[in-house]
């Protein structure tokens, strides 16, 4: 459940740490003395994250304390089939509980040459400026899925097209014979500096980005990888390097571990399993204050394929490192406030 401007899911006081005074600046009085007296009953549910909409895809971004996460929107209408997606939103958090909307930071729109559908996005930081990374249909002069980037002073927005055109487009990559194969980047910037995108469907791809975020720096490559369907992201813990991925159809989620970020990976399983009405299943991970969280969507809000819901799951590592299979549920992550949330600003 998600209350806009973020009051709901406020837990007793005892389980409050030091940085109250975060929280409660983000409070509203009324909700302040609920909150305060534990009389918020059912504000604990935290899955689907965001019930008013449907959200997709989710991707995160640790910052300042803060954790932010980036959807797309699922608009197709009830009973209906393929995905009508215009939109890329912004919520944060300071605790796992309580969510702010941000509303809309983008969509094909934000790019002049995108003609229609925006699809998952991923984001990054670096140098002081965020980079929003999105797959659109690209306009008639170069058909098919592409992806754009977009840069913005603040996780908040606004988003404007960085380059002018597309940073990938279809006519780049011939492996698969769809349109739309380049889509679903996950961007990902090493501790050398070395920024890489992977991206893809059926055919999973990585190409090495200039230190400036919006430029290739090489050759695109492919990259084989056990029932690869799409949504690559890539994070990294204690050296080890971990690709995760949907794979099958209907999908569920799975990873691979390499001691570079370009490989060789040895696949590791499911993390995981599929949806029940929703044959897309699409993560991200995130170390937040002391604990490691899981993202992905499911079909809990509605039944139904196209109509998807970010949700969020607290696991553990296992002693190797591995990461187990993660269970969908309803009641979310605990409580996790930090030590100093910074305000989300512009
Ligand atoms: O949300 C549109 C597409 O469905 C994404 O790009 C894929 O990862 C799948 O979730």
């Amino acid at each position: 459940m998600l209350t806009t401007k973020g009051f709901a899911r406020w837990r007793s006081p005892s389980s409050a740490p030091s940085n109250l005074e975060a929280i409660l600046s983000n409070m509203k009085p009324i909700a302040l003395l609920l909150a305060l007296f534990g009389a918020l009953p059912g504000a604990y549910a935290a899955n689907p994250i965001v019930t008013d909409i449907f959200t997709t895809d989710p991707t995160v971004l640790v910052d300042g304390g803060r954790l932010y996460m980036v959807t797309g929107r699922d608009e197709t209408k009830k009973g209906g089939k393929g995905y009508t997606m215009n939109e890329w939103r912004l919520y944060s958090t300071c605790d796992m509980q309580s969510w702010v909307d941000h509303g809309v930071v983008g969509g094909w729109r934000t790019f002049a040459w995108a003609k229609s559908d925006a699809y998952a996005p991923d984001i990054v930081k670096r140098n002081g400026k965020y980079y929003l990374y999105g797959p659109v249909q690209h306009d008639a002069t170069k058909p098919g899925f592409a992806i754009g980037v977009a840069v913005a002073a603040s996780p908040l927005g606004p988003f404007k097209d960085a380059r002018g055109s597309a940073l990938i487009t279809d006519d780049m990559t011939r492996e698969t014979p769809n349109g739309w194969d380049d889509i679903d980047p996950g961007v990902f910037v090493d501790d050398d500096g070395q920024a890489y995108m992977y991206f893809g469907n059926k055919v999973l791809k990585y190409v090495k980005l200039k230190p400036n975020m919006i430029e290739l720096d090489g050759p695109i490559y492919t990259v084989g990888l056990f029932e690869f369907e799409e949504a690559p992201y890539l994070h990294k813990r204690n050296g080890v390097y971990y690709l995760s991925y949907a794979s099958r159809l209907p999908e569920v989620i799975a990873y691979a571990t390499a001691p570079s970020p370009t490989g060789p990976w040895t696949y590791r399983g499911v993390i995981m399993e599929k949806n029940k009405f929703t044959h897309t299943i699409h993560q991200s991970f995130a170390e937040f204050n002391g604990k490691s969280y899981f993202f992905y969507h499911n079909d809990a809000l509605s039944n139904a394929d196209f109509r998807r819901s970010a949700a969020v799951e607290e696991f553990s590592y296992g002693k190797n490192g591995e990461i187990p299979l993660i269970a969908q549920t309803s009641s979310g992550p605990k409580p996790n406030p930090g030590l100093g949330c910074a305000k989300a600003s512009r």
